[in-house]
């Protein structure tokens, strides 16, 4: 079991989980290249932490996203609410709301929100609801409420972003193939990386993308690793949905790797995989703009 995935019965505060000194990235990033999956928490005395929540991060505003961004030549990010915050998106809004064109967010709402309360979201940036089966952080709740939602946010072009462990794919497969928009899905499935990518698991989850309305985020090694940087057992994986479906990829930091105890990720070693899993510069500019543009900005 990686020391994440053991149960939390204690909210206290974590340790940092951002390196204060990441390297830089030893290629050059394609311009208008896109972060797809990041976070801002906090602060706290502006923005309380969910009183639900299975931990409590360090205060991660958008000044020091910002701050990464530039140091890595990332132009634009997909900000995605995170459980510590629970259904309360307004530190997300705030951030999509400094940077208005080169942001988007995805949201965690409650079923029962109102359409104009959508357009609201619609207005600042957002494109997306999340929905997290992860038991270790959420109460994951029926899913016949979340069809309702889907079906509504998919009027509006938005899509649904899923985060859910590989071990739970059966029984949520066709919940997903019903929802009536794209699917974006965290982190490759979290695949079991001690199982090489022939596995049944992941063989499962590239038969799921072959459906057209799949996307998926390649990203995220750090939490999916056993034996840690430079990540080369979850490398495979990676490289395998890049191949299989170029056009419906994304990457992201995860910055600040929130609930992470394990090590402090390097961001600049995180954005140099983006060569080994997509080797060619067509694929980079599939990964990190055109594909991102699509789904968030057109
Ligand atoms: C992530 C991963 C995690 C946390 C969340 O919503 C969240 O709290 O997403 C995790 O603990 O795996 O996407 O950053």
């Amino acid at each position: 079991m990686k020391p994440e995935d053991v149960p939390r019965s204690d909210p206290g505060r974590d340790a940092q989980t951002w390196h204060p000194d990441p390297s830089r990235p030893s290629w050059r990033v394609p311009v208008g290249a896109v972060d797809a999956h990041c976070h801002v928490f906090g602060p706290q005395r502006r923005f309380p932490f969910s009183p639900t929540r299975k931990y409590t991060p360090q205060d991660a505003g958008v000044e020091a996203l910002n701050a990464l961004h530039r140091h890595m030549g990332i132009e634009r990010r997909v900000i995605v609410q995170a459980s510590c915050h629970g259904t309360d998106n307004a530190a997300m809004l705030d951030a999509l709301r400094g940077q208005p064109n080169a942001s988007r967010g995805v949201a965690v709402v409650d079923p029962g929100i109102t359409d104009a309360e959508i357009d609201s979201m619609h207005e600042a940036g957002v494109r997306g609801v999340r929905f997290n089966f992860l038991k270790r952080l959420v109460d994951p709740g029926p899913l016949a409420p979340r069809a309702e939602l889907a079906a509504r946010v998919a009027e509006r072009g938005w899509h649904v972003v899923v985060y859910f462990e590989a071990a739970d794919l059966p029984e949520l497969t066709s919940f997903l193939e019903g929802l009536p928009c794209p699917v974006v899905v965290d982190h490759m499935g979290r695949p079991d990386t001690s199982q090489g990518v022939d596995s049944l698991g992941f063989t499962a989850f590239r038969a799921l993308m072959e459906n057209e309305r799949f996307w998926v985020k390649v990203g995220c090694p750090e939490r999916l690793s056993r034996n840690g940087p430079p990540y080369d057992d979850v490398t495979p994986f990676a490289a395998t949905l890049v191949a299989d479906t170029p056009d419906r990829v994304l990457w992201g930091t995860d910055w600040p790797h929130p609930n992470m105890a394990s090590h402090l990720p390097d961001d600049g070693l995180l954005l140099d995989q983006v060569p080994i899993i997509a080797p060619s510069t067509e694929a980079r500019q599939k990964l990190m703009v055109d594909n991102p543009l699509r789904l968030y900005w057109s």
